[in-house]
């Protein structure tokens, strides 16, 4: 090869390198989700941009979907860039990126294990019937209650009248994914109770017990409400009175 001919390739290789486009280098990016890795490059200017998946060109943004198991995927990027002087490239940037397994996705609690079941509180002027249900609380577990077929609030108050009345309750556990369990439960909610007129020591009767009970309240002057027969707002031998009276009359 003559010097000529090496002088020309030299000076044809200087005039490349001075045509020649510098591109800058693809920023290559990846956002996490819960079931997607989302991979993305970038790159400043006018430029096209190649991304590739192991290996294999992908359309941006490419998503990969999290599997079983971890995997890695190398992710390669490059700009190009098309002129009438050539085709000019960036270098190839490089990242691997590990993508997690799925999650575990959280599974329905475990089904109730025993059936639905009541509590009662007796009181004086109401009873409250509560539906439970073992596990309750876990956002799976719901428990609903109805009382003579009608959907009720759970816990569900009743107030007594004066009448014994029965009601028939059922409750139904329900938890995701699993059919529902229901129990039933008749309660007879009784009358309320009336206070005995004249009964001081509360046995429902009326007799000289109570007079005993009374006068030991005035001599321990106990001014209790029940002791004030007639009503006087004082308890005195005018309520013993009273008392004796009545049960004269009971009698
Ligand atoms: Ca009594
Ligand atoms: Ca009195």
């Amino acid at each position: 090869m003559t010097k000529k001919v090496l002088l020309f390739l030299l000076m044809l290789m200087m005039a490349s390198n001075f045509f020649a486009i510098n591109l800058p280098d693809p920023v290559i990016t990846v956002e996490e989700g819960e079931e997607y890795y989302v991979v993305d490059a970038q790159v400043e200017g006018d430029y096209e941009i190649s991304v590739f998946c192991n290996n294999r060109q992908v359309e941006t943004p490419y998503a990969i979907p999290r599997l079983d198991d971890d995997r890695d995927y190398l992710i390669s990027a490059y700009a190009r860039l098309q002129t009438d002087d050539g085709c000019f490239y960036s270098n190839i940037v490089e990242l691997m990126v590990q993508v997690p397994a799925l999650e575990e996705q959280p599974q329905p609690g475990p089904y109730p294990p025993h059936w639905p079941y009541f509590q009662v509180t007796e009181g004086d002027r109401y009873y409250t019937v509560t539906a439970h249900c073992i596990e309750e609380g876990s956002e799976y577990i719901s428990v609903r209650l109805y009382c003579d077929g009608i959907l009720v609030d759970n816990p569900y108050i009743i107030e007594r009248t004066h009448e014994d009345i029965e009601y028939v309750f059922e409750a139904w556990a329900h938890c995701d994914g699993y059919e529902d369990l229901s129990a039933e439960m008749a309660i007879v909610v009784p009358a309320l109770e009336e206070p005995v007129s004249g009964d001081m020591n509360g046995d429902k009767e009326v007799g000289i017990a109570d007079v005993n009970t009374l006068i030991n309240a005035i001599l321990s002057s106990n001014g209790e409400e029940k002791y004030d027969l007639n009503g006087d707002g004082e308890v005195t031998v005018a309520d013993v009175m009273a008392l004796i009276n009545l049960i004269i009359w009971a009698n």
